[in-house]
Parts: structure tokens; sequence; C-alpha cells
């Protein structure tokens, strides 16, 4: 199969027409072959996108919404099909893959009740005879460009509140899973999504996303991805006067308190750190542990691990699938030698998995390093894979320190029964997101999803938040006094 752009509502050769592989990361096997565009294709479906807007941004919002409805109810539909091909591009487990399909459904239906809602507000004028109110303008064509570990539900946090407040979108799925997009747009086609809202340029961040960054007509770029690629596009678009809004890397806690239930503080990491074979933003990729129960928790972890299931996620048993490709076993692998040399005790995992029958994917054992301490480059650093950093502690404001100790700022998390640490916690833990007696991941959509310091750059996704991105505040004033009033003059408070 080959997969072709979707500009204004057509299948489309890109300029030149070069191709590259699409790998189920479980055996090797390939899916598809991607078309890698060019700018001219950018361009293309610029256009396309700019002129639909144009009549998008006048259809009534409760219309619009009526399009993600639809868009909803085929995704339902086919969740088992869509989750399938999931699992297939991006080797996550097949339930979560269903979960994942299931985030993409309820976006479209929540994000279709913002179709009645989009509040402003209506304030009083400070003058007589005057009325003034604010209201959500559409701002026009939008760029998203979304990763891999996530092809469907981050593309939905995006897309949906574009759609819903009146933009047109260009889309840049990640290359290694185009395939979600391409079903993402059979489905829009088939909802009666009119041309040219949605488009879909598949290729490389370089290319596609340089040449999107740049184009005059797109005025929003909303980015996943890498803090470091994250810097970069946030820099040009800064250049162009871009609006961006960015959701990068993390290196999230789960801090494990000495009143803490035990059992459920390691079923809280095993499913945040290892589930998605740890290829989460939200990952867990560090225990902070009060030292009291320490050992009683590292026993408990590693016994464990050794009855987590790895394989192919279409296979209902596995627990944790294998990571995107050969380059991230590689990255992963790297971080063993760091954390050794750094002094941090590898308890267990740190290796590739290269016997049969897991050598023709690419599978990293769950690693667990103890002994860790907060400097450490595996404390600092995301990995990006099935590796836990054990850091011990040994007060809450200790734990705490530990936890705002990194750059990153997306999700943390803490066991404890205390009521009070419950409180301080959640006021002080310096994320996007906190959780309590659960682990870092499972974020809801209705909900805003998003960081602080090197995670993002003060916005959200997902949630009402996600339409602060994608609509420009408008402030209307009526005055029907029949007479010239100025304000701050002509009022007499
Ligand atoms: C991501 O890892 O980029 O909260 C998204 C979660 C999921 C979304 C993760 N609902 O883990």
């Amino acid at each position: 199969m080959e997969l072709m752009n979707f500009i204004n509502g057509e299948w489309q050769k890109a300029e030149g027409a070069e191709f590259t592989a699409v790998l189920n990361p479980a055996n090797g096997e390939e899916l598809a072959r991607v078309q890698l565009s060019k700018a001219a294709d950018v361009d293309r479906a610029a256009a396309a996108a700019k002129a639909a807007q144009k009549h998008w941004a006048k259809v009534p919002a409760p219309k619009r919404a009526s399009y993600l409805y639809e868009i909803g109810r085929l995704m339902k539909e086919r969740k088992e099909q869509l989750a399938q091909v999931l699992t297939k591009e991006m080797g996550k487990v097949i339930e979560e893959g269903r979960g994942e399909v299931q985030e993409g459904i309820d976006m479209a239906f929540y994000m279709a009740g913002e179709g009645r809602r989009l509040f402003g507000e209506t304030v009083p004028s400070e003058l007589e005879n005057k009325f003034a109110m604010s209201i959500r303008a559409p701002i026009g064509v939008v760029g998203l460009i979304t990763p891999w570990n996530f092809p469907v539900a981050i593309a939905t946090w995006k897309s949906f509140p574009a759609i819903v407040a009146g933009n047109t979108f260009l889309w840049k799925p990640a290359t290694e899973t185009p395939m979600m997009a391409y079903e993402m747009a059979k489905i829009f086609k088939e909802a009666g999504l009119p041309d040219g809202v949605a488009n879909i340029v598949f290729g490389s961040g370089s290319e596609v996303g340089t040449a999107m960054i740049d184009h005059p007509d797109i005025r929003v770029i909303s980015f996943t991805g890498s803090t470091d690629t994250g810097r970069k596009v946030a820099e040009a678009c800064g250049r162009n006067l871009k609006k961006v809004s960015l959701e990068m890397g993390g290196k999230n806690a789960v801090i494990v308190m000495d009143d803490a239930d035990l059992d459920l503080a390691v079923e809280g990491i095993l499913w945040s750190a290892f589930g998605t074979a740890g290829q989460r933003c939200t990952a867990c990729s560090r225990v902070i542990v009060h030292k009291a129960v320490k050992e009683e928790l590292q026993s408990k972890l590693l016994e464990r691990m050794e009855t987590l299931t790895m394989g192919d996620g279409l296979d209902e048993s596995v627990k944790i699938g294998p990571v995107i490709n050969k380059q991230a076993l590689e990255k992963i692998h790297s971080y063993i030698g760091i954390g050794q040399e750094e002094g941090a005790r590898l308890a267990a995992g740190g290796k590739i998995m290269a016997e049969a029958p897991y050598d023709k994917g690419n599978y990293y054992a769950p690693t667990l390093f103890t002994d860790v301490t907060p400097d450490m480059r595996i404390a600092q650093e995301e990995i990006f894979g099935p590796v836990i950093s054990m850091i011990e502690v040994g007060s809450f404001e200790e734990a705490v320190d530990v936890n705002n100790q990194v750059i990153y700022g997306l999700s943390s998390s803490i066991f404890t029964q205390d009521v009070n640490r419950v409180f301080a916690a959640q006021r002080d833990l310096d994320t996007g997101i906190v959780y309590v007696n659960a682990g870092t991941t499972g974020a809801e959509i209705h909900l805003p999803f998003g960081g602080t310091k090197g995670t993002g750059n003060g916005h959200r996704d997902s949630g009402v938040a996600a339409l602060d991105v994608f609509t420009e505040w408008k402030s209307v004033y009526v005055d029907y006094s029949g007479k010239l009033q100025r304000a701050q003059i002509d009022n007499e408070i």
C-alpha cells in the first residue's frame, strides 16, 4: 500500500514522490510505503486549506460540530480495526491501542459539545448605551505536527478543537505512523467534512515541518515531540511571529511515601513505567521512594517485573510491546552504560532482547536502576523507554525537591494516605499534571494536558484550554447611544 497526501478531499501524489517504508516494530515487516513530500506539497495543501477556511469560518459552530459527531461515530464503529492498525504500526499492546482510539472518540464527542458553547464573555460597558462582549474567533489555517507514540489521540487533541473553532488544518503525522492518519482521512471524507478543511501531508520534519513553519498562510503551529525539536520549532515560529503551542518531553516521577499502600504503588509504577514500553511523554521514569519503605518497594517491584510478558502487541496476553525502531533501542541502551558509569546499580533488565523470538522486532527488557542520585543523567534526561531510576529520600519535602529538580514538568504522582501531604503535594509539585495514588499516565481528554518548564511553552492540548490555541479573542463594542462616547474620558466613575 502506498500512502499519499490528502489534500482538498483527494489523494494526491507528492512532488517528486519518494517513498519510505513503514515497518511493524514487533517483527520488522513492511506494512506500507509512505511518501516523503516537499515544500511544494505544503504550498498546495495550504492553498486548499486557505480557500476552504473562508467558507468554513462562516458555518455555524453547532453545524461544524455535527461533523465531529459523525467522525466520532465512525471511529466508534471502527474502534477494533483502528486499534489493530495502531498496534501494528506503533507497537503498543492492543489493549492500549483500543484505549488510544477511545481517547480520540472521547475527544470527538467532547469537542462536538463545544460547538454549542465556545463561550466568550458579555460584560457591562463603562459607558451608557454601549454593549461589550468578547468572542472566540477562528484563526485561519493551522499546522499540526504530531508524534508516533500516540498517532491518533494527539492528532484529535489538536485537529478537533481546530475544526470546531472554524479553522482548517494541515497535519503532518510522524513518518513512523502514517497509517492512522490515512485511516482518519478516510473517516473525514466519509463523515462529509467539506474538502480542504482537513489536509494531511506526509514527510519529514526537516522538509515538511519546516515548510509549514515558514508558510505565511499557516497561522498557528501546534507541535508535540521532543524538547530539542520543539525549541527549534519555537525559534522559527518566533521569527515568523507565529503562534506556537508546544508539548514536549518529560521526566516524570512517582513518589512513594512511608505510609503508602505499597502493592498499589507497585501497580501504578509498573503501568506508568512499562505501559507503551515507556514511550509516553507521561511515562514514569523516576521512582522517588521514602527510605523507610525502599527495600520493600524494590523487592515487590522486581518480583512483579518478572511476570511481565513481552512480545507482539497483537497478542492479548502481552503486557510490553516493542519500542518504535532500532535507533530508539540504541538510545535506550546507551543509558545503561551511562547509569553504571555514574555509579547506579542495575537491578534488572538493561539489555536489548536479541534472541528469538524477539530478534526480528525492537524489544527492550524492562529495566530498574537503584541507588540513583538526583543529579545523575539517568535521573535527569528523557530516555523514552522501559527504564526506571529509583531515588531514595528521607522526607516529603526532599521528595518534592527531587521531583522538581529536572528541566521538565509534565506529570507527577504521589502515593500516600495522608490527606495533608496530598494537598501540599498538589500545590508544590511543579508539573502540569499531578496524580494522587495513581501512576503518572492516564490523562482524561476534558482536562488540559501539558506541562511546565522544558515540557511546554504555556499552552495546553485537550480540554477547553485547547480552544485558546485555536481561537483568537475578539472584543466587540456596540455603541447605541447615537453620540460619540470616549472610554476613560466620558465616563464619570
Ligand atoms: C503522550 O504521552 O504524549 O495520559 C500522551 C496519558 C495519555 C496521553 C499521553 N492519555 O498517558
